[in-house]
């Protein structure tokens, strides 16, 4: 039921020349209908803060061609060795000052390792001992490795399908595309919740991209969390040099994203340092609720804190409370 009574069915059912169609509708159109189901779903001028933060950077054996961690590329991160806890949940105290309430940890890895898991379990239990939301991206996962993390208390599990099935072959050799639906059956079995999504940018069309949206929406249960990221180009990586996506293309995909998952947390994750205040206002009108709060990503630059708060003094647009 929604807050003003109505009832808005959730459909698992889309077909491709759907999704097509909503793409392809005159830009006003899709928007007015987004902005009508986040308005339908969520208290309008609320937007999420979550920090990111990297707890064990470069040096990861995959070769997502977008990456700059790949230790298959030329990119120059330095390859560094997992964080200690009580750094990451020092980082973890400063971020809830600075007005985050969502938490978020990523590691270079292909896959976590047994010993490693026991030391991202206690980063969980102190973020949530924070009173603030977890979230961690580990790579692939195991039924017992998803287990653990939930017996953790873990809230979210981060896992991109990055792009369509199509033209997933065009960016990662190194594992499947059903490896990585493998891995978000375990965590959703584990009852921990989905954060799914993907990268726009990398030179795919828009089949593809209204394809990557039609598999999220399509699976069983929509991932509770979406994150749409636009490609940060780094030097040294494969996809350095791609033709950039028009911001209005990447206005209408966290559209549709909202139409199709009504529900979900739609998250204008990275590339917002290379983006206007004006395409930013774009995307929150069209459904994003939450965006990365703090000067880095992973290891790329995101805008500086202090942009981010006269950006949302400009929108009147509040933090969300937890
Ligand atoms: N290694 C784990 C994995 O890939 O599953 C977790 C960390 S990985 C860096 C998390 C996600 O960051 C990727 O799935 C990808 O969607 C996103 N990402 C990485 N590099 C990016 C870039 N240059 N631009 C935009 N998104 C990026
Ligand atoms: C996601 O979809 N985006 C975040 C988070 N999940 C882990 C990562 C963005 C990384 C951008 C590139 C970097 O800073 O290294
Ligand atoms: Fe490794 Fe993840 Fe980067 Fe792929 S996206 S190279 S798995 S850190």
């Amino acid at each position: 039921m929604h807050k003003d009574g109505s009832v808005n069915s959730i459909r698992n059912n889309w077909c491709e020349e759907e999704v097509r169609a909503l793409f392809d509708l005159p830009f006003n159109d899709v928007i007015y209908q987004a902005q009508t189901i986040h308005r339908k779903n969520f208290t309008a001028n609320h937007v999420q803060m979550s920090t990111l933060l990297s707890i064990k950077t470069g040096g990861c054996p995959e070769d997502c061609a977008y990456c700059p961690q790949s230790a298959r590329h030329e990119a120059t991160v330095k390859v560094g060795k997992m964080m200690e806890v009580d750094a990451v949940l020092a980082e973890a105290r400063r971020a809830k000052a600075a007005g985050a309430t969502r938490y978020c940890m990523g590691a270079a890895w292909r896959e976590p390792k047994e010993r490693d898991l026991d030391a991202v379990c206690l980063m969980v239990e102190g973020v949530r001992d924070l009173g603030m939301e977890s979230c961690v991206t580990l790579g692939m996962l195991t039924p017992a490795q998803a287990h653990r993390l939930a017996a953790a208390g873990l809230d979210y599990y981060n896992h991109n399908l990055d792009t369509s099935e199509e033209f997933y072959g065009e960016i990662i050799t190194t594992r499947s595309y059903q490896d990585r639906l493998d891995t978000l059956e375990f965590v959703r079995d584990a009852g921990i919740n989905v954060c799914c999504g993907g990268i726009v940018g990398m030179g795919e069309g828009r089949a593809q991209r209204s394809e990557l949206l039609r598999t999220l929406a399509n699976m069983p249960v929509h991932p509770e969390s979406v994150p749409i990221n636009n490609l940060v180009q780094v030097e040294g990586t494969p996809l350095n040099g791609t033709e950039p996506l028009d911001a209005l293309e990447f206005v209408r995909v966290i559209a549709v994203a909202r139409i199709l998952m009504p529900r979900s947390m739609v998250r204008l994750s990275a590339g917002r340092e290379q983006m206007s205040d004006e395409t930013q206002a774009l995307c929150f009108l069209a459904g994003a609720n939450s965006i990365f709060l703090g000067d880095k990503l992973l290891t790329t630059g995101n805008p500086l804190p202090d942009s981010d708060v006269a950006l949302f003094d400009k929108l009147g647009v509040e933090a969300m409370p937890i």
